[in-house]
């Protein structure tokens, strides 16, 4: 896989492979075919890695992820193991190999984003017709399912329809692709929204083990990395919403204090230690919000 730019080499760890590294987390092999997860304390913001780091969000995003496959414990996932190496304790996971499909299963049950263009421009998302009259916000009458292919390192994942999915991995596994998906984040928004947080949408990735032939749930899961975190208490259709986790770091790139603009093809500055720490104590809010538990 290639490099990303602005992107740290991967740690060094001993005994294993290096496989990939995203923008935020990195893949690693043991000799015995087991996956290593690691999240980073990096963050991204406007599709750039930022030069700071959040003290504590590896092992956050981690925690959380664990939490909601200990909430999930009818749906299998990959997780096998937190014994993990002493440099990334707290911050990865053991997990199964699986053989990936090549397809971002997003649920969505508010429109914005991507799921916002397509309807503003066609009236549907993903091939899935929605009622005229919704704005920036909008809670939809139901969630949908809306595939994405990942793209190529630099750009954006492209939507997709059902039928996209169906004709790459067969209609079967599509079929069940769509009623996980939808299955675990109708599950998941519920209990969210009881603890003050909308999780707007959210990514899975889903792989097969290849012993079992089990479709099994992947990756991290329903963390504010690989979803959309709204503080429920701020909800206002027809504006763009806050951020739960990262509204302070945007906010701040986005003033003149930064010196710095999105449409800037420089890298962004740094972030003041007083941004670091709000943002670190969003995490760990999201984090005890959702399961109770003290970080
Ligand atoms: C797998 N990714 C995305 C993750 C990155 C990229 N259990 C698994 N088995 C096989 N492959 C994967 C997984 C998982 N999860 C995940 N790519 C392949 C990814 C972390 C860092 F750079």
């Amino acid at each position: 896989m290639a490099e990303i730019a602005n992107v740290p080499p991967a740690a060094k760890l001993a005994g294993v492979e290096h496989l990939y590294s995203g923008k935020v987390r990195e893949l690693y092999r043991f000799p015995d075919g087991r996956l290593l997860f690691v999240a980073s304390d990096r963050i991204s913001a406007f599709d750039w890695v930022l030069p700071t780091t959040i003290p504590d969000k590896g092992r956050i995003l981690t925690a959380m992820t664990t939490w909601w496959f200990e909430q999930f414990a009818d749906i299998t996932n990959h997780w096998l193991s937190s014994d993990v190496p002493a440099e990334v304790a707290g911050r990865a996971m053991v997990t199964q190999p699986l053989e990936m499909f090549p397809v971002e299963c997003v649920a969505r049950g508010y429109l914005t984003g991507s799921g916002l263009a397509d309807y503003q421009a066609s009236g549907s998302v993903c091939g899935v017709a929605l009622p005229a009259g919704l704005t920036n916000g909008s809670r939809l009458p139901a969630p949908i399912f809306t595939p994405a292919t990942k793209a190529d390192v630099g750009e954006h994942d492209e939507n997709v329809d059902f039928e996209a999915v169906s004709g790459t991995i067969g209609e079967e596994d599509a079929n069940e692709l769509r009623r996980l998906t939808l299955q675990i984040y109708e599950r998941a928004e519920g209990i969210a929204r009881d603890r003050g947080i909308i999780v707007a949408d959210t990514k899975f990735e889903f792989g097969r083990n290849p012993s079992s032939k089990v479709i099994t749930l992947a990756d991290e899961v329903l963390t504010p990395d690989s979803s959309r975190f709204w503080p429920a208490d701020k909800w206002e259709p027809g504006r763009q919403q806050s951020s739960f986790d990262k509204q302070f770091v945007r906010d701040w790139l986005t003033s003149a204090e930064s010196g710095w603009s999105p449409k800037s093809d420089d890298p962004p500055p740094g972030l003041p230690d007083a941004v670091v720490e709000q943002t670190r104590a969003k995490y760990v809010e999201a984090y005890e919000r959702l399961t109770g538990r003290t970080f």
